[in-house]
């Protein structure tokens, strides 16, 4: 894995473990593992004694920041041979997450992967998930999102004609955006409208999974996820981008945010509490859609309300509307009706919003004081965000 911080790059090419067809533990593969759900769930199936492998693209910079933590260096564990990458040595059974290169827009590796990993269960997290971005590039985030979901599905089906006996289970990252203009609450039988790229995309990938379960009996299951969010939030999302400000302005790094629409609400959670209704989906007798959410929204004004003022700033003295953050087509209003995946899988979310807004400033003061630090010794520029 390439891990950014002590310099090391365990390729992830070198991480190949072939599979024996007896396995005494689970086994995982998830796409879009160096992404925030890619993190929690990782964490979260290592806890329950999963073997996790999971398919990272190729990026010019380390892309691993989120998963570095968790990763083993097969070279740095006692008695191990760094020459061998397979299972039998003492790194590759000590270290269980395992990390291969693969693209949602490359079919073959894709299938290539299954052959060699033999998962018992997929998770389809990978994504071009900005929803805004998704007007810039929107043939790209199609080819990703909604191809990228069936070239899945259809590996994980070929794969399977060419093992009998086997099974898997696949989860599907689906999103509340595609309810888009329908009004809330929003629950599994509400209309889809969605209203952008992105969102159009996700329907896509949504029926995808409901055809190759109808047609072809496979395990596979939509979580729609409402917005989820955590201090590993991508940054140019509008929880993380506000609590990110706060931190650097209660340090005294920066003055101004530039913000869009702040009247839209979102029924915002908290990511790792999240994964664990994608993995209860897949313990199920039969495969299913749920809609995984809150039931409490809230304006971006009242995120920046409560995240400025658990440090003593008014947001209003900072918070400058730029139209370039506006979209083209707007989701007003996100609401979840979470009732079926409470009763049929007994979730339930832990943190609520101001716990959740709190636990990213907390985080993301910290980060500032880090940079502080940097830009007072003269190693950064306090314009540069590491
Ligand atoms: P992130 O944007 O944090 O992570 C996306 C992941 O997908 C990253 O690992 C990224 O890799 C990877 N990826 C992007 N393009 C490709 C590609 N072409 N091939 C392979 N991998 C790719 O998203 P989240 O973790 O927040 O969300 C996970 C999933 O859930 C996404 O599908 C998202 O659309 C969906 N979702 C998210 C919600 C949320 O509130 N977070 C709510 C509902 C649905 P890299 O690190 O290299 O960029
Ligand atoms: P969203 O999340 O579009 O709901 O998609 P995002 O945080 O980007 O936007 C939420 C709302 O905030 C408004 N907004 C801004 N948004 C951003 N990014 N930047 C700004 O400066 C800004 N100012 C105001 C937006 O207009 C919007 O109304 C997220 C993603 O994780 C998707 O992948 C996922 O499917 C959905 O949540 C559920």
């Amino acid at each position: 894995m390439a891990a950014g911080s002590n310099g090391n790059e365990a390729s992830a090419a070198t991480d190949v473990v072939p599979r024996s067809l007896n396995s005494p533990r689970p086994i995982a593969l998830i796409t879009g593992i160096t992404g925030q759900d890619g993190s929690y769930l990782t964490e979260y199936l290592l806890s329950k004694g999963y073997e996790v492998h999971g398919l990272i693209r190729r990026s010019s910079n380390f892309n691993t920041q989120r998963i570095n933590h968790i990763y083993i260096d097969p070279h740095k564990l006692k008695g191990s041979d760094s020459s061998s990458s397979l299972s039998s040595t003492p790194a590759g059974s000590r270290n269980r997450m395992f990390l291969h290169y693969a693209d949602l827009t490359d079919a073959s590796s894709l299938r290539r992967w299954l052959d060699t990993i033999l998962p018992d269960e997929v998770y389809n997290l990978a994504a071009q998930s900005h929803v805004a971005v998704s007007f810039e590039i929107p043939d790209y985030t199609s080819d990703v999102v909604a191809t990228g979901a069936l070239r899945l599905l259809e590996s994980v089906r070929s794969h399977l004609s060419s093992f009998p006996g086997r099974q898997i289970r696949y989860y599907q990252a689906g999103s509340s955006e595609m309810f888009g203009s329908t009004p809330p609450p929003q629950n599994e039988s509400t209309p889809f409208h969605p209203r952008s790229p992105y969102a159009v995309a996700k329907c896509a990938a949504h029926w995808y999974t409901v055809n190759y379960r109808e047609a072809y009996g496979l395990f596979a299951c939509n979580g729609i996820l409402f917005n989820h969010e955590s201090p590993r939030r991508g940054e140019n999302f509008v929880t993380r981008k506000i609590t990110r400000a706060v931190g650097r302005i209660k340090i005294g790094l920066q003055s101004k945010l530039y913000l869009g629409n702040l009247s839209a609400s979102r029924d915002w959670g908290f990511a790792g509490d999240y994964v664990e209704a994608m993995w209860m989906m897949l313990q199920q007798e039969k495969p299913d859609d749920y809609v995984v959410a809150t039931e409490d929204s809230h304006t971006v004004e009242e995120f920046l309300e409560v995240a400025f003022s658990y440090v003593g700033l008014k947001w209003r003295d900072h918070v400058v509307i730029d139209k370039r953050y506006f979209r083209p087509a707007e989701v007003d209003n996100l609401k979840g009706d979470a009732s079926k995946a409470k009763k049929v899988l007994g979730w339930k979310p832990k943190v609520g919003f101001e716990e959740l807004v709190r636990m990213m400033v907390d985080e993301d003061i910290e980060l500032a004081k880090r940079e502080k630090v940097l830009v007072d010794a003269g190693y950064m520029d306090a314009q540069q965000q590491p």
